[in-house]
């Protein structure tokens, strides 16, 4: 007998998820969890303990220590290059193909759901695995790092930095206008693994809701109350996102 739980989901959200023409998603760090990567809050276990990502992760805390923050996106880059997608990233691959129109939001910078095979993802906040410089923003592939000075380009000297969105900065306009757009024309809107803390990235289940879309949440931790509309799926995705393509499709 499987020792994993057997998810009842509500029969009128099957319904609509089978009948969905539009599905939209939004990701969060909670997703890559199951994968053994740290979600963004708890993401400084050891080494990396004694700093608040919320001051590591801006141009500030960049232009103060460049070093600091390179290693750190390193450490990161790292966590990311030994991870592998896990059983919710293939359950959204699944769902993009059965569904006409699906967009996939994240607000992962892990590029894990593109390994796993999604196709339409909208990077808001950008992803680890690229590095660009600072002055320019334009992508560099190769670089050295004697691994105790400031990493520079070697064609133009600037200091070079992750590709992801710091605190305080815009994020990429057509990439937040997209998910925007997606948020109030789906038939169904999923926010999956996210504290919903961040704006304006959490500001989209609140837009679909306001348009009338049915929001589904999928979280352990989520203590809201589900309603005709907003449907809470109590759990690990790892687990509940599989169950719910069974019971849908069937797969
Ligand atoms: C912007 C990339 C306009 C970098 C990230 C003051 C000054 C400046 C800005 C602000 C300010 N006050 C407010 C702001 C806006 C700020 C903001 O929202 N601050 C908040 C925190 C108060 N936003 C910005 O700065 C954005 N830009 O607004 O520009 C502007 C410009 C100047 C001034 C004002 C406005 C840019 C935000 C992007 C920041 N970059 N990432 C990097 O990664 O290093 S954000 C980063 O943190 C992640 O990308 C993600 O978005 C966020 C973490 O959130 P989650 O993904 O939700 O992860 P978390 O750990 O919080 O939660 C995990 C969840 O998963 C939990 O709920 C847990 O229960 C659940 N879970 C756990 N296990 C599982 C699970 N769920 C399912 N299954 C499981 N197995």
């Amino acid at each position: 007998m499987s020792d994993r739980p057997v998810y009842e989901f509500p029969a009128d959200l099957i319904e609509k998820l089978r009948a969905a023409r539009h599905v939209a998603v939004l990701t969060g760090a909670g997703v890559s969890a199951e994968s053994g990567i740290p979600t963004f809050r708890d993401a400084l276990t050891g080494l990396w303990a004694k700093y608040d990502p919320m001051t590591l992760a801006t141009r500030e805390a960049f232009q103060e220590n460049p070093r600091l923050v390179w290693e750190w996106y390193t450490w990161r880059r790292n966590r990311v290059g030994e991870a592998d997608p896990n059983p919710a990233h293939y359950a959204l691959v699944e769902i993009e193909r059965r569904v006409p129109h699906f967009t996939l939001i994240t607000q992962n910078v892990d590029g894990l759901h593109h390994r796993a095979g999604s196709v339409h993802v909208i990077e808001l906040h950008g992803n680890i695995t690229r590095v660009k410089r600072f002055d320019d923003d334009v992508i560099v592939e190769r670089w050295e790092d004697n691994g105790l000075d400031p990493v520079r380009c070697p064609d133009t000297g600037s200091l070079l930095r992750p590709d992801v969105v710091w605190f305080g900065e815009l994020l990429p306009a057509e990439a937040l206008q997209t998910a925007q757009a997606a948020a109030v024309n789906c038939d169904i809107f999923f926010t999956i693994g996210t504290a919903a803390m961040v704006e304006p990235a959490a500001s989209l289940p609140r837009l679909a809701m306001n348009y009338g879309t049915p929001v589904v949440i999928v979280n352990p931790a989520v203590t809201l109350r589900s309603s005709s509309s907003l449907y809470l799926l109590k759990g690990p995705a790892g687990q509940i996102l599989p169950a719910l393509v069974q019971a849908t499709w069937g797969v």
